[in-house]
């Protein structure tokens, strides 16, 4: 998989060069490439934003790096095997971003991220991104960030790990929160009894339906009471 970020600090992405994404870029899985926006700019200062039309606080992206920086960096129109690239723009007024997404995202080519900041990228800058890709704006929940960078990179952490190989272990995919809808059970490692707080027991007898059971519970338990938006 492909994935290009285009931004005003390509440095919030050097630690992508670190733990398991860094390994998967290294071997190869995955091809992410940062890119300053700055570098399409045309002036000597190098001006990404400008005020409001309308008036109003803060300022706004211009349109035209973003332009020039998304026709330097979006493949055409189609990959070389004829799929869309997807181009998402993280931002707090878009649709919510689910492990669900991250999945369907995991199974694309070539993903391109063009992170804001400020007030905003200027609206006709994803009209023009739909001509190039299948735009999508994504948040990732109800609050506010300084800009798409964070954002961008849980993102790209959520979705690279489920690209085939990334995590060593397969079955650790499939059960943990929010792959089935509910959160995951808890976890338990030795000693069998620490400062006073013992593993419950069933863990330790050895009957796999006992434990299977007992997790289910446990997962509907925590999804009631810390998530009930889950199970309606
Ligand atoms: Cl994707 N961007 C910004 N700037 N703020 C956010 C967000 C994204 N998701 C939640 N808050």
């Amino acid at each position: 998989m492909r994935i290009d970020i285009v931004t005003i600090f390509p440095a919030f992405f050097d630690v992508l060069e670190v733990s398991l994404l860094g390994k998967a870029r290294n071997a190869g899985l995955l091809d992410v490439r940062v890119h300053d926006l700055r570098d399409w700019t045309g002036d000597r200062h190098r001006t990404v934003d400008d005020t409001p039309y309308g008036g109003g606080a803060g300022m706004v992206m211009t349109p035209e790096p973003w332009g020039r920086a998304l026709d330097a960096v979006v493949p055409g129109a189609v990959t070389a095997t004829g799929e869309r690239p997807v181009i998402v723009f993280p931002s707090p007024a878009g649709t919510p971003f689910t492990q669900a997404i991250a999945r369907e995202l995991s199974g694309r080519e070539r993903l391109v991220f063009g992170c804001g900041r400020y007030e905003g990228i200027d609206e006709r800058v994803f009209d023009y991104a739909a001509t190039l890709g299948e735009v999508r704006l994504i948040s990732l929940g109800d609050y506010v960030l300084n800009g798409g960078e964070v954002a961008a990179m849980a993102m790209v952490e959520a979705i690279g790990r489920l690209v085939p190989g990334v995590v060593g272990n397969p079955d650790s995919l499939v059960e943990e929160s929010h792959e089935d809808g509910l959160l995951e059970y808890p976890s338990y490692t030795k000693p069998a009894t620490w400062r006073g707080r013992d593993v419950p027991p069933v863990l330790l007898s050895g009957n796999h339906g006992a434990i299977a059971a007992w997790r289910r519970e446990q997962q509907l338990e925590r999804t009631r009471a810390r998530r009930p938006d889950l199970l309606s």
